[in-house]
């Protein structure tokens, strides 16, 4: 007999919010050493009296997007169609860390795009302008918004994109994710907090991954993390890092098979960036990311 599969909606620890198409949420445990569920994860379960589930086992994924440091991985999510990385003026938004989740999602086949938000923040918003035009020009999908004052015109830009598909908001505290998912779910209640408040305090508003079905399409889910300030690729390869740099792929070969793309005579990517065939800034923050293997 097959059990029925539910998709893992939030996790707290071993607990689980899980939900079955078409049935209601339940609160889940797993059983003994069954794999950790990840939010987005398929997992088959037992009903266990009124809402409550047991998690007896977690389907194989298609893919999961996660950051790592040497000995520690941290899930973000499971089976992920796209990121949408949210940026934005103010806070200061660091370029580093946003090339490190577009490396993340790669390496995994997840489609990547920019969200920058906060466009009603002009003065800040123009020097902006050049970073987004790089990521752009490196066939990064970018949209420019400002969820706080202009929610229709966001809606309208970001609902076609979703629509069908599970998307996950990831970016620094403070950029406007719960914002973005509070105007394209308006029962979603997520908390968002002022600024300074939350840099004041060192906290992240959202402090657990959620997913939320979207209603203007099926099967169109939505994924609000919290903000985070590293993001480690310790599991990325050297080699798998050059491969997830979309404006690499048409370079040829570096003179050696092991360069380290710095000093050494003959890199495609450094001769590329010197004559502006790919962003040299993009290039900067790749080599200092320091890839190995
Ligand atoms: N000026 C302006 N402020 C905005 C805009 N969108 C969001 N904010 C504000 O930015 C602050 C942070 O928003 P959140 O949605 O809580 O940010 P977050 O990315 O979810 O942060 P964490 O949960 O900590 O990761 C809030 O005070 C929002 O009101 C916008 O378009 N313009
Ligand atoms: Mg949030
Ligand atoms: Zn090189």
């Amino acid at each position: 007999m097959s059990l029925p599969q539910a998709r893992v909606l939030a996790t707290h620890g071993r607990q689980c919010v899980i939900q079955a198409p078409g049935g209601e949420p339940l609160l889940a445990v797993t059983r003994g050493r069954s794999r950790e569920p990840v939010v987005g994860d398929q997992v088959n379960f037992t009903p266990d009296g009124d809402r409550q589930a047991v998690i007896e086992s977690v389907v194989t994924r298609r893919n999961l997007l996660q950051r790592s440091e040497a000995h520690r991985s941290k899930a973000l999510a499971a089976n992920v169609d796209q990121l949408a990385i949210v940026l934005a003026p103010e806070p200061v938004f660091s370029e580093a860390l946003v090339l490190r989740m577009m490396l993340a999602a790669h390496v995994e086949n997840i489609a990547v795009a920019v969200i920058a938000n906060k466009q009603d923040l002009t003065a800040a918003w123009q020097p902006l302008l050049g970073r987004l035009s790089a990521m752009r020009q490196a066939e990064y999908l970018v949209f420019e918004v400002c969820a706080k004052h202009q929610a229709q015109e966001a809606l309208d830009q970001l609902q076609p994109w979703m629509a069908g598909r599970s998307t996950v908001l990831a970016g620094q505290s403070g950029m406007g994710k719960s914002t973005l998912v509070n105007l394209l779910v308006p029962h979603a209640h997520q908390a968002t907090q002022n600024i300074s408040l939350a840099l004041g305090t060192g906290k992240h508003t959202t402090t657990s991954a959620k997913t939320f079905a979207l209603d203007h399409a099926p099967e169109s889910w939505l994924i609000d993390t919290p903000g985070f300030q590293n993001f480690g690729l310790a599991h990325i390869s050297a080699s798998q890092g050059f491969h997830a740099m979309p404006e690499y792929a048409g370079l040829a070969r570096c003179r050696f098979n092991n360069c380290s793309h710095q000093t050494e005579p003959g890199c495609a990517i450094r001769d590329a960036a010197a004559e502006g065939k790919v962003d040299a800034e993009r290039y900067r923050l790749f080599v200092e990311l320091g890839l190995e293997g």
